[in-house]
């Protein structure tokens, strides 16, 4: 068999770790003697073993002689766990196929390096452009410092999201609705703004029962974590009775005013400054990026998804678009202020399109 088979199926593994790995990557590791898969492993939680030290319990001895498909390099550093490249060594691996290097600081080709040193054969590159789509936080995060930022917007077909009245609840589908908990669960984090919490109260978590069955086979309901949450709440207009704050799991609230108020261990108030009335929101994102935040999933108004666009921020959006029409007097999806030429409006490329029940889901990213 082939090496993509091999490197394949690494990929698949590595995926079983797409709702518990963050700030760590998704890795997969597979090992394989005289055509034979001896071990296989993929990285479940920060703090737990990685990949490389799966498969090669699993395979044991018969790890000597074999060759390793990993789809990142293995790791040369003393983080949370010893180094993989050492384990890899130690077993006496004789082949390494790793899909792509690693651009964390602490490794950066150094791994691949003591291994070729340690006489192993050694490639990079196999299959990279999957190995990337896996881990577009992660390696976000490590090349540029900021977090992978999705924005989902949901609109009638003419892009409309709420009547004039305000009156918005459920334009699409539950469907899409259980599409946005897949989406939520594998996210690092979810952004809001004081206006979206003030205006519809939202939890913003993830419900398990509201998971699709294939989602929940491969996410048990005892190992749900739930996303960090962040409200962009500059004068400070959250109170301990909104729901945001009520739930499991952490929520900070970003402010341009020291807070005093007492509020439960899991919820912080961190002070950033503002510029015309104004969080910064580059400032903001270098600062996610430094709590290893790796990616951010965004659900909020016209007004935010607009300042975000407009700052050139968003890697992706995510557009519900349900099959009806709201007219002309309804709400807009997306303000942006000051765009007056067809030349400056965003260029978009339309990435991937899903039909979700009985809506669409479109990927979209900026047009290069
Ligand atoms: C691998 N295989 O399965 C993972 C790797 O704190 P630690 O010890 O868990 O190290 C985390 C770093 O190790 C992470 O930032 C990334 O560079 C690498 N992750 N490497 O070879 C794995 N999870
Ligand atoms: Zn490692």
């Amino acid at each position: 068999m082939s090496d993509e088979i091999y490197m394949a199926r690494a990929l698949k593994l590595a995926q079983r770790g797409r709702f518990t790995t963050h700030p760590n990557p998704q890795v997969g590791c597979v090992i394989v003697n005289h055509g034979e898969i001896v071990g296989e492993g993929f990285h479940y939680r920060a703090g737990e073993p990685h990949a490389e030290v799966h498969a090669l319990r699993m395979a044991g001895e018969k790890a000597k002689g074999a060759t390793a498909y990993v789809t990142l390099e293995p790791c040369s550093h003393h983080g949370r766990t010893p180094p993989c490249c050492d384990a890899l060594i130690a077993a006496g691996v004789s082949r390494v196929v790793a899909a792509m290097q690693d651009p964390n600081p602490q490794v950066a080709g150094r791994g691949l390096h003591r291994l070729k040193q340690a006489g192993i054969e050694v490639s990079h590159g196999l299959m990279m452009n999957d190995a990337e789509a896996l881990n577009k936080g992660f390696l976000k995060r490590m090349r540029t410092g900021f977090p992978y930022i999705q924005l989902k917007l949901g609109a009638s077909l003419d892009g409309r999201t709420a009547m004039a009245s305000g009156e918005s609840q459920w334009i699409t589908s539950p469907a899409a609705r259980r599409d946005v908990q897949r989406l939520r669960a594998q996210s690092h984090a979810i952004l809001t703004t004081s206006a979206t919490v003030l205006a519809d109260d939202p939890a913003l978590t993830v419900r398990w029962e509201e998971l699709d069955s294939q989602t929940q086979s491969m996410y048990p309901r005892e190992n749900l974590r739930q996303p960090l949450r962040i409200v962009l709440d500059r004068l400070g207009q959250v109170t301990p009775e909104h729901r945001i704050v009520q739930q499991a799991g952490e929520t900070w609230l970003v402010r341009a005013q020291d807070d005093t108020r007492n509020w439960p261990a899991n919820v912080r108030s961190l002070q950033m400054s503002e510029h015309n009335g104004h969080l910064d929101l580059v400032l903001l994102m270098m600062q996610l990026g430094k709590a290893q935040i790796n990616s951010l999933w965004v659900e909020a108004g016209a007004t935010f998804a607009g300042a975000l666009l407009q700052a050139g921020l968003v890697d992706e959006l995510i557009v519900y678009l349900a099959p009806t029409l709201l007219g002309n007097d309804a709400r807009g999806l997306c303000a942006l202020p000051g765009l007056e030429k067809l030349a400056d409006a965003p260029h978009l490329k339309f990435n991937e399109i899903r039909q979700v029940g009985p809506d669409l889901c479109l990927h979209l990213s900026a047009a290069t």
